[in-house]
């Protein structure tokens, strides 16, 4: 029997599924899916039942770590904290605030301390070297949308629970649970498509899990996405006049047309592998369908021509009237978001300024990932010489990940914020990990943009967090006074940023909060502090808050303590023009960005049909680098293998399990082959994330079954132009058999 049960919401990954914990004294006994839950409604994966493993797990750091003569030793958090401030302090009086840049890694989108406070801490560092993991995922979307729409984090997502038709390129949601498209159970929410007699069609290399429980699978060649879709494009301006909505300006359809027009699905077929009749009958039967919707995620979007596709995805689900109607491509309204009351905004800016080494543009105030080897490695003013990593392993994630690691090690300084010693934080000098994941609450800000359908929820802790350990948002905000020279203390700071979060608000005309006497707002925020104090502002002046009681039906932090299985906002709703932040106010559907850059397709022409091509994969078992330290999860066939297609392997001469030597440009590792036909031939799949072989972490389980690190093989030289995203699928390389 369990003392008590208690639902929250895993933080893993976007899913946001509602777990039902069974708790017993100070352990996790069991987690189910919470069946309650307003949007899984018991949804839940393999890695959502571990939340207590995590927990317990004896690897987990709980004190901080700091290296003398060359190991770690634990240590009180005020000596931690000392040796940041001499480290840190040191670098940016020998060097300035340039030499110092941050990494800042994906669980950040998943906690509060992340959301709120992170932004405050990079303001303090006072550098342009900012890099996140951003740069090996999304970048594309965000420029893509902020181009067309104004503002990079207004991305529609597939409404999945209502359209008839999804084209989906490049994600794998079976396995990986989905990508900039929140949705808990996206295997039944595919099924319901099929099930309502529409259909679904999926673009991967390999014949995916997801490709599996689809309609239809087509095989492409890596990397080549942005010419199925320019090709698809072009077909559908063959077949006549497009209506578009009253926000795309004629002038720019005409444009697009033309530009396109050079690109019909004869030319694009080679390049891409698929023919073009079935590029024309992609094109009609979009159109065709009551609704539909293109859907790209990773694979898509991590190739040199990232960008190009990204937009191209959403000018189909343009010139097919599908955006921004039910069925469709939506906005979803979040919770915690900027209430709008007009269309128009500021617009959207990048290249304001460029990398050092190599000019590559900032993208949304950071810097490609790809650019930080050199940017340590290269002398001269700005070089970087002291790194703070928060919630990352860009050791394993990001290209050319050899190089990095070296460059890591000639560092004056680095800390890494981190509940494990991992494959990046073993080069640190100060490792500071936060409370774990079951000891502090949690709502998804960053999702609530993304949601399928709009819900809000929240979760309070489930354990107390062990006495003098500080919260992730204490430790950011410590770390922001060392680099500001300040001796504020966080709760001080955490003070001031709640009041202008408090002004924001009730300044803002579209706001429920607008106007109310702060005073008395504050007085209701009586009680609250750090991460929830903020929460609780946002959600009472987001546009469905309560507005400090302006509106008493409305939502605020109390409601949903009252709700642990969330509140249901309803099914996502039209949000053009309001929601548009382009000057004009209107959707840019053909930035000359993006049609000036249509003609580097032409490069598709000379690619090396002989060479094979690199692609990645998920497993639900596995996320990213830092979840295979659970036993459950990585127990069982080794995952880290060279998906290969039966005839490279016979021509190769290698059988299933024997181990192959894969090289690129960047390097080389040595692997076990998969022979599958489930793979293109020409193509091989490595998954990322592995490489657990490192002496100095602190991952026992994952040093058991180490697998190879995957980027060891990505390099940083091949990149997307635009949004300077990442080359991560289809990196030439050649195989052969190992000795
Ligand atoms: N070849 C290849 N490379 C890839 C990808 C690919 O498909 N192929 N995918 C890319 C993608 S999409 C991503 S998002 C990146 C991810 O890359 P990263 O974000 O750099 O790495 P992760 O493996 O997610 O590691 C996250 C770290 O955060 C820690 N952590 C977990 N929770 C918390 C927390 O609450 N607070 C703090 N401070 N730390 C926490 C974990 O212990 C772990 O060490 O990898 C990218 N790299
Ligand atoms: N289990 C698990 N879940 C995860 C994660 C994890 O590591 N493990 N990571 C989380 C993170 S950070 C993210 S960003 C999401 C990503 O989630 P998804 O976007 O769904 O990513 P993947 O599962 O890697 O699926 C990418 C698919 O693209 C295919 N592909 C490769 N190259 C190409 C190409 O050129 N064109 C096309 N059309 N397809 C291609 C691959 O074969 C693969 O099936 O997953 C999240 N969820
Ligand atoms: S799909 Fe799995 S990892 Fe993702 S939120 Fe749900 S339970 Fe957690
Ligand atoms: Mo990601």
């Amino acid at each position: 029997m369990a003392d008590r049960t208690h639902v929250r919401t895993c933080p893993l990954c976007e899913a946001t599924c509602g777990l039902e914990l069974d708790v017993v004294g100070e352990k996790v006994r069991r987690i189910r899916g919470d069946r309650a839950d307003v949007f899984s409604a018991g949804y839940l994966c393999p890695k959502g039942t571990t939340l207590g493993r995590l927990h317990e797990d004896p690897d987990r750091l709980r004190s901080p770590l700091v290296k003398r003569d060359g190991a770690f030793v634990e240590v009180s958090w005020d000596v931690a904290f000392e040796a940041v401030a001499a480290g840190l302090g040191g670098v940016i009086e020998r060097h300035g605030r340039q030499a110092v840049a941050a990494y800042l890694g994906n669980p950040n989108v998943h906690n509060l301390a992340g959301s709120f406070y992170l932004k405050l801490f990079l303001k303090a560092l006072g550098t342009t070297n900012i890099y996140s993991a951003s740069t090996v995922d999304q970048m594309p979307k965000h420029v893509s949308c902020g181009l067309m729409f104004g503002d990079p984090l207004l991305i529609p997502v597939p409404d999945l629970d209502r359209t008839d038709y999804l084209l989906m390129l490049g994600a794998d949601p079976h396995e990986s649970n989905g990508s900039l498209a929140t949705a808990p159970d996206w295997p039944g929410r595919m099924q319901g498509i099929r099930d309502r007699g529409g259909k679904v069609v999926v673009v991967d290399p390999r014949r995916s899990k997801s490709a599996k429980a689809a309609d239809e699978h087509l095989f492409i060649t890596p990397g080549t996405d942005a010419a199925l879709l320019v090709g698809m494009v072009a077909a559908r301006f063959e077949m006549g006049t497009v209506a578009t909505p009253d926000l795309v300006d004629p002038e720019a359809v005409e444009r697009l047309s033309r530009a396109a027009a050079a690109y019909p699905p004869e030319r694009v077929a080679g390049w891409c592998g698929i023919e073009a009749a079935t590029i024309r009958r992609l094109a009609a039967e979009l159109t065709a369908s009551p609704t539909g919707v293109v859907y790209g995620r990773m694979g898509t979007h991590t190739t040199v021509y990232g960008t190009l596709a990204s937009w191209l995805a959403d000018v189909l689900n343009v010139l097919t009237g599908n955006l921004d109607r039910p069925g469709g491509a939506m906005f979803p309204e979040p919770a915690v978001g900027t209430p709008r009351a007009a269309p128009g905004g500021r617009g959207f800016t990048m290249g304001r300024y460029a990398s050092r080494v190599s000019g590559r543009p900032e993208v949304r105030g950071e810097l490609p990932v790809v650019a930080l080897p050199e940017e340590i490695e290269s002398p001269g003013e700005g070089q970087v010489r002291a790194l703070v990593v928060v919630a990352g392993n860009p050791a394993r994630s990001t290209p050319d990940s050899g190089r990095l690691e070296a460059a890591l090690t000639d560092l004056e300084f680095m800390v890494s914020v981190d509940p494990y010693l991992n494959e990046t934080a073993q080069h640190a000098d100060v490792v500071l990990p936060p409370p774990s994941v079951l000891e502090r609450s949690h709502y998804d800000i960053a999702f609530g943009s993304l949601m399928v359908r709009n819900t809000a929820n929240y979760s309070s802790e489930t354990f107390a967090k062990p006495d003098g350990h500080p919260d992730e948002w204490e430790i950011l905000m410590k770390l922001a006074a060392i680099a500001a020279g300040s001796d504020a203390e966080p709760a001080s700071m955490d003070e001031a940023l709640a009041a202008s979060m408090l002004e924001r608000a009730t300044a803002n005309p579209a706001s429920p909060a607008h106007g109310v006497d702060r005073a008395a707002a504050w007085t209701l925020l009586a009680g609250r502090s750090g991460p929830e104090r903020l929460l609780d502002i946002r959600l009472r002046a987001g546009v469905y808050g309560d507005g400090f009681g302006a509106n008493p039906e409305g939502l605020s932090l109390e409601l949903l303590e009252l709700n642990p299985h969330g509140i249901d906002l309803g099914p996502l709703q039209p949000r053009l023009p309001r929601a548009l932040q382009t000057e004009d106010g209107r959707i840019h559907l053909a930035p000359e960005v993006m049609v000036d850059d249509l003609a580097r397709l032409d490069q598709l022409a000379v690619a090396d049909p002989d060479q094979m091509l690199l692609i990645g994969r998920r497993h639900i078992r596995s996320n990213n680098s830092w979840m295979h330290n659970i036993e459950v999860l990585v127990k069982g066939r080794d995952r880290c293998t060279l998906q290969m297609h039966s005839s490279d392997a016979d021509a190769l001469g290698v059988a299933d399990g024997q181990a192959v030597e894969v090289r690129s440009a960047a390097g080389m590792v040595s692997v076990p082959v998969e022979v599958t036909d489930d793979i293109m031939a020409g193509v091989v799949s490595l998954p990322h994330g592995w490489g657990h072989d490192a002496r100095g972490s602190r991952l026992r389980v994952a040093a058991t079954r180490p697998g190879v690190n995957a980027n060891l093989l990505t390099d940083g030289a091949a990149s997307d132009p635009v949004s300077g995203n990442a080359r991560l699928n289809g990196v030439p390389v050649t195989v052969s058999a190992g000795v």
